[in-house]
């Protein structure tokens, strides 16, 4: 546990005082500098000598453990219900800007973001609901917001194909389809996803189901239904955003610095017994591994996809980037517990693990509880229905190789389309990451379960709905996808590594849905859609 700091209490509105740094990571010679000297990438690796290897292996990693003041008030994202338009639609305003932000004592950091220029308003409707969403670029250079889980028509998907120039207004409207979950919203613009959603632009859309009966779980917003947006960030010059994709690791950029919601050392005051936090983890390439500081265990009730079928009850639940996850964490008066990401499970070998943030230690979040609590009621033994689209050991309908920047051995192109599959139909995908780096696998537009891993039953946190999912290397991941009621042969939805990085460089695929017996067509290009 982390010494108790003074609570200088919240910030007052803008501009805010500079909230206290907080944080003081252990390193020396800093991974970040190494790698601008240029020392070092996984290819190079084999070329330094041991001593080098030596000491770079010393000054890899980063512990922030016991050495965080959470000295700030965690943000909560406004929430954003929307309006009501004559159609009945449930209508939000979304505008996409450059802000400042004070993070830090010293000068404010430039972001981007939505509204208020850096993260996002959460926005919330309920399942049977058409939404529309004005998004209005307000940015000098085009970008997208693509809905990261929501089942939707691919022209409303937000992807590459979806660009917003600088002034315009792009409008997507679906009718929300699918189960209660915790979804989020980012840019996709090709090649220049990881610099948007770096700089700051994410925000959660969450869905509510009200007719499945929704259990008794801890659910006021901001209270003890928390959001948890996790990004890592270097900070450069002047506080700006660091942006340099360091060499070593091959995965992008790992942050030595925390933001939960925006907020640096943040602290949550608890008030109630149980509290549900949604984790979501919207860095570019870090993968965590969170756990409670004291290792007493959490229930894990949802996943990408909406509720598990049961809780979980564990000590850790590893995200890569892009995965959410849904805890409850049980406390008594005046206790604290810091969420803390220990070093996840990433199935790679010691150097690559040791390179791509594996050994590193973090402290993300102090839970502080008051000295009374609202009584909460106890987890519900069950959930939400399992997924029900297969089981382990049937026919492969399609593979995928995750290998050098490229699905398939090809890089993405916009104007081809991979591969086309059947409306209302199921497939069973198989996944494998021939890499030594870590991946992750992301479907859009869709859900889908987890059938196998390296052909063993999934464990119970990939029992629930998922739409992206850690792909350990040389570890065969079996999924059976459904592809819903929206067909169009000419306007495809992404699959793609999720790791911001690999997924700009190119590693990422195409595909279609199609009314039985149509062919793909070819997506029509839009005006703007090379690199800004
Ligand atoms: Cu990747």
């Amino acid at each position: 546990m982390t010494e108790p700091s003074e609570d200088p209490g919240e910030p007052a509105g803008p501009p805010p005082a500079a909230p206290p740094a907080g944080t003081t990571p252990r390193r020396g010679l800093t991974r970040r500098r190494l790698l601008k000297a240029g020392l070092i990438g996984v290819p190079a690796v084999a070329a330094i000598s041991a001593g080098g290897a030596a000491w770079l292996w010393a000054t890899a990693d980063v512990d922030t453990a016991g050495r965080v003041r959470f000295v700030n008030r965690l943000a909560i994202p406004p929430l954003a219900t929307g309006r009501r338009d004559g159609s009945g639609r449930r209508v939000f305003e979304l505008r996409a800007r450059a802000g400042n932000r004070r993070l830090r004592p010293g000068r404010p950091t430039p972001t981007w973001g939505f509204d208020d220029g850096h993260l996002g308003p959460t926005l919330r409707a309920a399942r049977g609901e058409t939404v529309v969403v004005n998004v209005r670029n307000e940015l000098a250079e085009a970008t997208t917001v693509h809905w990261h889980g929501m089942h939707l028509p691919a022209v409303m998907d937000g992807g590459p194909h979806q660009p917003i120039r600088p002034g315009a207004t792009w409008s997507p409207t679906w009718r929300l389809d699918q189960p209660a979950a915790t979804l989020w919203y980012h840019p996709h613009p090709h090649g220049r996803t990881g610099q948007h959603v770096y700089r700051g632009m994410a925000g959660l859309f969450i869905v509510d189901d009200p007719a499945a009966g929704s259990p008794d779980l801890p659910g006021r917003y901001g209270v003890d239904d928390v959001p948890v947006i996790v990004q890592d960030k270097n900070f450069g010059d002047d506080n700006r955003f660091d942006e340099s994709t360091p060499l070593i690791g091959g995965v992008g950029i790992l942050g030595d610095t925390l933001l939960v919601n925006g907020t640096v050392a943040p602290y949550h005051d608890v008030t109630a017994e149980r509290t549900r936090l949604r984790l979501l983890n919207a860095s570019n390439a870090r993968i965590y591994g969170f756990g409670l500081s004291d290792g007493r265990p959490f229930a894990l009730i949802g996943t990408d996809g909406g509720l598990l079928p049961a809780p979980h009850l564990t000590d850790r639940v590893r995200l890569s980037p892009g995965e959410r996850a849904e805890i409850v964490v049980t406390m008594r008066p005046d206790e604290r517990v810091v969420l803390r990401s220990y070093p996840p499970d990433l199935g790679a070998d010691f150097w690559t693990s040791r390179v791509t943030g594996g050994d590193d230690t973090m402290d993300v979040l102090e839970l502080r509880a008051a000295g009374s609590l609202t009584p909460s009621p106890a987890l519900p033994g069950t959930l939400a229905e399992a997924p029900d689209l297969g089981s382990a050991g049937g026919r492969v309908d399609r593979g995928f190789e995750l290998s050098g920047f490229e699905i398939n051995g090809r890089a993405m192109d916009m104007s081809r389309i991979d591969f086309g599959v059947g409306r209302d139909t199921t497939e069973i995908w198989e996944v494998t990451n021939l890499d030594v780096l870590p991946h992750n696998f992301h479907v859009h537009g869709t859900r889908f379960q987890v059938l196998s891993v390296n052909g063993a039953a999934p464990p119970p946190e990939l029992g629930g709905w998922k739409d992206t999912i850690y792909t350990p290397r040389e570890t065969p991941v079996r999924i059976a996808v459904r592809f819903g009621g929206h067909a169009d042969p000419d306007t495809p939805y992404m699959f793609h590594c999720h790791l911001l990085f690999h997924e700009d460089l190119g590693m990422m695929g195409q595909f279609v849905v199609t009314e039985p017996g149509v062919l793909p067509g070819r997506p029509v290009m839009p005006h703007d859609a090379g690199h800004g």
